[in-house]
């Protein structure tokens, strides 16, 4: 259902799950969207293309200043998102200063340019749960301290801070949201819920016999993207600007992931996972588990699907042709 607003907004990493879904429930608030995309030699528009015609899509990296500035005088927006990252954890490791430019330094490049062309936008960093890292209580909320493991959750604090820093030194509306792991059928392929959901897919059609996987031991607080873009939105139409926490506040391991996905199409998992020492982390975040409650509390915000919806609709996803995913 579309409802009608004068507003503005424009989201970096549109073309990534959270972009898609994102871009989806302004347009549905009656927002005009207009999305960042950067040059590739092959493009990504898998998650948008059902959009076409209603967004307005912008050229622009996190690593070329100028043309952030572009997109933010194009767009004169009332809300940014920034959402753009390389945000694969193996990834960081292998590429780590790249990983720090785009994930960490290009958020700096990106407020500085909000700051000197559209100060009154507000704006929301997506922040992670990775920066709790080895963490030494559970829950973790927004008084966790943070020890993050890889490159990818060190550039993301650093972009955390400097998100709170434009917030205190500059007064922007600028908030952080810690966001726990999120996941749909347009999750990227590499991360290990699609991993799952795609491998139980291709086995059950008889087209694989083996799953290759890292540490089983690993625990993740999973929820859906699109309850957590919901949020997002959330935390900018507040009176006062303020990090949130948001999670399912349960957790499941990878091994009880395997263990759903499969049965989901009748499988054993026990059959078909091997564990492969070549997707195991220089160090790992062992468990995650959030506290919402400041989220439940002040944005009347709750997750609507659990762990067993969210592997039942990948797994069925997966197993159906591409236009299920829309
Ligand atoms: P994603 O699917 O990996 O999407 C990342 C997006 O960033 C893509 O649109 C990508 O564009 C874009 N991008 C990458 N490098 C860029 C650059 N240099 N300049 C401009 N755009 C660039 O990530 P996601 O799962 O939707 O997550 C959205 C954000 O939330 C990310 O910042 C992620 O780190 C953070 N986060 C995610 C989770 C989660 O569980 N999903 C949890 C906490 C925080 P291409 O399509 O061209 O690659
Ligand atoms: O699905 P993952 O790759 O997600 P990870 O590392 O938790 O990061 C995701 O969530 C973060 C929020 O906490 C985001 F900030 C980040 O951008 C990203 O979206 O791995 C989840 C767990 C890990 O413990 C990993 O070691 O699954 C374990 N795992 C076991 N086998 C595997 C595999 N992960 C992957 N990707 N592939 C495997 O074969």
């Amino acid at each position: 259902m579309s409802s009608s607003t004068n507003k503005r907004a424009l989201v970096t990493g549109v073309t990534g799950q959270d972009g898609s879904y994102l871009a989806e429930l302004l347009l549905d608030e009656g927002y005009e969207v207009f999305g960042l995309v950067r040059k590739s030699s092959s493009p990504n528009p898998w998650r948008i293309a059902h959009l076409e015609g209603r967004l307005t899509l912008l050229p622009g990296d996190l690593l070329d200043q100028s043309s952030l500035v572009r997109a933010l005088l194009e767009s004169r927006p009332h809300e940014v998102y920034n959402l753009a990252a390389q945000s694969f954890v193996p990834t960081s490791f292998e590429q780590p200063v790249h990983t720090t430019e785009v994930t960490g330094v290009g958020v700096l490049r990106l407020l500085e340019s909000l700051r000197q062309v559209a100060p009154e936008a507000r704006f929301y960093q997506a922040s992670t749960s990775e920066m709790f890292g080895r963490v030494e209580s559970s829950p973790q909320d927004e008084r966790t301290p943070f020890h993050p493991r890889s490159p990818y959750g060190v550039a993301k604090l650093y972009a955390h801070w400097a998100t709170i820093n434009a917030r205190e030194a500059y007064g922007l509306f600028a908030v952080s949201g810690l966001l726990f792991n999120h996941e749909s059928p347009r999750r990227g392929d590499e991360f290990v819920t699609q991993k799952v959901a795609r491998g139980v897919a291709r086995i059950a059609a008889g087209e694989a016999r083996e799953l290759r996987l890292g540490n089983l031991d690993a625990t993740r607080d999973w929820g859906h993207a699109r309850d957590y873009v919901r949020a997002m939105w959330l935390m900018l139409q507040q009176d006062e600007p303020r990090d949130f926490v948001i999670a399912t506040g349960r957790t499941h391991s990878v091994r009880e992931l395997c263990a759903a996905a499969f049965a989901r199409a009748g499988l054993d998992w026990r059959e078909h996972v091997t564990v492969d020492a070549s997707f195991t982390r220089p160090a790992e975040v062992e468990e995650l588990c959030g506290d919402a409650r400041r989220a439940r509390d002040l944005l009347g915000w709750r997750p609507t699907v659990g762990f067993e919806g969210l592997v039942h609709e990948m797994v069925d996803a997966a197993r159906a042709p591409r236009e299920a995913l829309r």
